[in-house]
């Protein structure tokens, strides 16, 4: 027997795990670490289920490529000669931006393919890059770069000493907390409770936090951004607007107060369905000590998540709670990002079909299967997905899948053979959790105490780590063919990480392992990566301090409370406001404890209990719809149409019908055999590509017009 003590790697929270190995290297037990300094013992389903991934026997173990329409295992040697055989022509004869990157979310989770797909991203010099940002926290980057001048300068609630906590769109006891990286978050929240405060949640579901909270408002979905607007107008109409200490630091205080005239609690309460009253209460009681104002993906993934992003942090500002313990403060992490930071810009270029700007080097994934589709100059002809399964996860997915099947060639860098990478023609595996170092590089940004924890490899893995695919892929875009030496390569990175921090190169050590030690050696904190090592359990640098002015990097050198990107499109949010209230049925998603996006749904341990992909609906819908709890719905969008279990409940408000995302498992080909015996269907095919935020051309995957009636 053997004990391991690792990061977990598969959601924000970062716990600490125990886990114990027999002598044949099988996993017997996974259980919270209760020493870790950040997360005490706490575990969720998932973590538990690590062995589970690891001994998938699904997962995949040697590269796939495709002969004749079947994929056939292949050694490395002949997937990167069948790579350089067919990528660099297509980048000779088209150019850089006929390739598209889509880059999904377990590589934000993953030190390899942070670290070492940047390399690859800017050896391949395209336009087309997408990710599942797009689907997700843009509109926080956007917000963060246009107030302070830095897109991942997000503000995190300090939940250990907040005594108000206003939340908008998260379920943060479900999934475990996002832009907010706190492990044991029920206990987090209870201590909230336990120093007298309130817990305020404003959801169109009576999710488990808003079981758990003192207050929910069943807002309507997509209105977040005028409840927001009509707060800010309440602080400043019974004059109770109090910056403070930021007072000094700001610009645009007076062109808020007039974006904010119109939008009265009386105006706004028909359309977000919640009363003037409580509207006027909600604004006083965050002027109170302590208190601080969440939104989370329910605020970012609708049509003005940029607005609603940015009048989070405005509300902070108002109340004096932004940069203070107790409010929304700004984590200072063990490694910082190297180099000079430029204020921050957005529209550098714009997607060729639908002419949408670029934000913080992206496309909104929307917009690929356009550029797929559409002939002409810098048509996209292949595409290298890296982690990510936007057949699952991107709107009006139908489409974008069927788009796939029309490039010239595509590589899916993967653990599985699943919805997406069943498109691809050469499919390049990594190794499994236990058998890579970890390091949460990107969440101790977003940390509500500043630690720091490194992770070695438990096991020896047999597939190469993904820092090198990353590079070999790397020398093949760059022309140095599938030989390149990758040694080489990992020298050149980490003299150029190296030189922006102001530091020789080491070279005691290779990989995303020297990366991060460059980093923390130029970090804020006195710690080397053995410093890390020689605590298995974490190092705690305590709570969050104060960092105004010193993290802005606006060009002004000041917080811009009224930035001119997000002030342009205040008025189409006018616009709404002269509309009548819409009473339409729109569709919301939903996550549960025991998912991760689309891809964990292959453990069993993790699907128990039957088929959790069911709609949603109110009861007063249901006799109106004429469905019946357990009866079959059909469900059309102007992008798709599919059949689905009804569930009737009134955890969703009327109006309101909510199928989770991630599920359609049951495509021709992929090899998921667990996910497939219960496949759930897939709700983006109802999601609309069409359907943006305008600012941030982040999807609209909470709102959406949807007919449904009994199939
Ligand atoms: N309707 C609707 N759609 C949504 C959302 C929603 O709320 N509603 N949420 C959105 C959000 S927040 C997100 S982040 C996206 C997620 O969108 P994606 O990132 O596109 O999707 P995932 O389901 O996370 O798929 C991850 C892929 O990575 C693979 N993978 C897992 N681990 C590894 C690894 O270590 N290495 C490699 N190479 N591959 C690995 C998995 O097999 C899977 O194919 O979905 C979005 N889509
Ligand atoms: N168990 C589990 N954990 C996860 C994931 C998972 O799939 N499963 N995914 C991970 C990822 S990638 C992310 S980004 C995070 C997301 O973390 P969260 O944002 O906390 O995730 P959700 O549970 O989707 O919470 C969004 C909430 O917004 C609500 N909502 C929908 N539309 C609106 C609206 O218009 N206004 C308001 N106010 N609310 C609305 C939904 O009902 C839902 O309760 O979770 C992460 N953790
Ligand atoms: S809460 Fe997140 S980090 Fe913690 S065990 Fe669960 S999946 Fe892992
Ligand atoms: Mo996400």
């Amino acid at each position: 027997m053997t004990t391991a003590h690792v990061t977990c790697p598969l959601c924000e929270a970062t716990c600490g795990l125990e886990v114990t190995l027999d002598a044949n290297q099988q996993v017997t037990r996974v259980r919270g670490d209760e020493q870790d300094v950040f997360s005490r013992g706490y575990i969720c389903p998932k973590g538990a289920s690590l062995g589970a991934l690891h001994h998938d026997p699904d997962r995949l173990i040697a590269p796939l490529l495709k002969r004749d329409g079947e994929f056939v295992e292949v050694s490395w040697q002949e997937a990167y000669d069948e790579i350089a055989r067919r990528l660099p022509p297509i980048l000779e004869q088209h150019g850089r931006d006929a390739v598209a990157v889509y880059a999904g979310n377990p590589g934000v989770h993953n030190i390899a393919l942070t670290l070492y797909g940047r390399v690859l991203y800017k050896a391949l010099g395209t336009k087309n890059f997408y990710s599942a940002t797009s689907v997700d926290q843009l509109p926080k980057h956007f917000s963060a770069g246009t107030m302070f001048g830095d897109p991942l300068a997000i503000p995190v609630p300090d939940l250990d000493r907040t005594r108000h906590l206003l939340i908008l769109g998260a379920n943060p006891l479900v999934s475990n907390g996002s832009l907010m990286t706190a492990p044991d978050i029920r206990g987090r929240l209870r201590g909230i409770r336990d120093r007298g405060g309130k817990i305020v949640v404003v959801d169109p579901r009576r999710t488990r936090t808003a079981q758990f909270a003192d207050e929910h408002h069943a807002i309507r979905p997509g209105t977040d951004a005028l409840l927001l607007f009509a707060l800010v107008n309440v602080l400043f109409a019974e004059d109770l607007v109090a910056p403070g200490r930021l007072e000094e630091h700001l610009d645009g205080l007076d062109d808020v107060r007039e974006l904010a005239r119109p939008f009265t609690p009386d105006a706004v309460a028909p359309h977000t369905g919640i009363g003037a009253g409580e509207i006027r209460r909600m604004a006083r009681e965050l002027t109170s000590d302590n208190a601080v104002v969440y939104g989370r993906i329910g605020t970012t993934t609708q049509a003005f998540g940029t607005i609603a992003s940015w009048l989070v942090d405005v509300l902070n500002v108002l109340t004096g709670h932004l940069d203070t313990p107790g409010g929304a403060m700004f984590p200072l992490a063990a490694c910082q990002p190297t180099g000079n930071r430029r204020p921050f810009a957005v529209g550098r270029w714009h997607s060729r079909v639908r002419g949408l700007p670029e934000v913080v080097g992206e496309l909104p994934v929307a917009t690929l299967a356009d550029e797929i589709e559409t002939p002409g100059e810098g048509q996209v002809r292949a595409l290298i997905t890296v982690s990510g399964n936007p057949c699952l996860s991107t709107p009006n997915a139908g489409r974008l899948a069927a788009a796939l099947d029309t490039l010239d060639f595509m590589i899916s860098v993967d653990v599985y053979l699943n919805e997406t990478s069943r498109h691809a023609d050469v499919i390049l595996p990594g190794p499994s959790p236990l058998e890579r170092p970890h390091f949460d590089l990107a969440f101790y940004q977003l940390s509500i105490r500043n630690v720091a924890n490194w992770t070695p490899a438990t096991l020896p893995s047999a597939l190469p780590q993904e820092w090198e695919t990353m590079l070999r892929l790397t020398g093949i875009v760059a022309g140095q063919g599938p030989e390149a030496d990758v040694a080489a390569l990992d020298d050149f990175v980490a003299a150029d990480v190296a030189r922006r921090a102001g530091l020789e190169v080491t070279h005691d050590r290779t990989g995303p392992a020297r990366l991060v030690d460059l980093m923390l050696r130029a970090g804020p904190y006195d710690v080397t990566l053995a410093d890390l090592e020689a605590a298995p359990h974490g190092v705690d640098f305590g709570p969050l301090k104060p960092r105004i002015p010193e993290v802005l990097c606006t060009a002004s050198g000041r917080i811009e409370l009224a930035p001119e990107p997000i002030v342009a499109d205040v008025p189409r949010l006018r616009e709404e406001l002269a509309k009548t209230a819409d009473d339409g049925l729109v569709l919301i998603g939903r996550r549960h404890l025991s998912s991760n996006n689309s891809w964990m749904h292959n453990l069993a341990p993790l699907v128990r209990g039957g088929n959790r992909c069911t709609v949603q609906v109110h009861p007063a819908d249901a006799t109106r719809l004429g469905l019946t709890d357990g009866g079959l719905a059909s469900v059309t969008s102007r992008a798709g149409k599919l059949q689905v279990p009804v569930e009737v409940t009134d955890e969703v408000r009327p109006g309101v019908v909510s199928i989770p995302h991630g599920w359609g498992h049951d495509a021709d080909g992929s090899r998921t055999r667990v996910a497939r015996a219960n496949p759930g269907v897939n709700s983006n095919l109802l999601t609309d590509e069409t359907f943006l935020d305008r600012p941030s051309g982040t999807s609209v995957l909470n709102g959406i017009p949807v007919e449904v009636a009994p199939a």
